[in-house]
């Protein structure tokens, strides 16, 4: 699961660079999408927030209220190889973190929240990719 999390992440990454601009997210507030995983990441700054939302539209990962769509979700995780192992409890993460934080009417911020909640939740379930992991596959993907 955590080889299918490392390809999810670096795949979704992917759409990062495309939606920098109109997000305003800068190099120093994330570098690259997958420092997400790091240990000490801070989800402090909203423009990372609004970076999610954006990739998550480029991908079509949204219904019409901005929230998940768990039909689109469930098929990208399983473009992936093996995705099938990790759509249905990523989908669960997603959603049940989504409800924790239904009270917060900025897109943005609610979709920061919804993030850090999903990457703890995934942390404390086992399914957190390593650094190492992400790094290598990084520098191996861009050479
Ligand atoms: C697997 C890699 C990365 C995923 C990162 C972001 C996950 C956070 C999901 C937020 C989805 C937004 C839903 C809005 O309610």
């Amino acid at each position: 699961k955590v080889e299918v999390m490392k390809d999810v992440t670096l795949g979704f990454g992917e759409a990062l660079q495309h939606c920098r601009e109109q997000s305003q997210l800068t190099e120093e507030m994330m570098e690259e999408f997958f420092h997400f995983w790091r240990d000490d990441f801070k989800f402090e700054h909203r423009e990372l927030g609004c970076a999610i939302w954006c990739m998550s539209r480029h991908f079509d990962l949204l219904t019409d209220s901005h929230r998940m769509h768990h039909e689109n979700t469930d098929k990208f995780i399983k473009t992936f190889p093996n995705g099938d192992v990790l759509s249905k409890q990523m989908v669960t993460i997603i959603h049940a973190c989504e409800q924790k934080y239904e009270e917060e009417t900025d897109h943005c911020w609610r979709i920061l929240r919804v993030a850090e909640c999903f990457k703890k939740t995934c942390t404390d379930q086992g399914i957190a990719p390593t650094m190492e992991m992400l790094m290598a596959e990084f520098i191996m993907e861009s050479e």
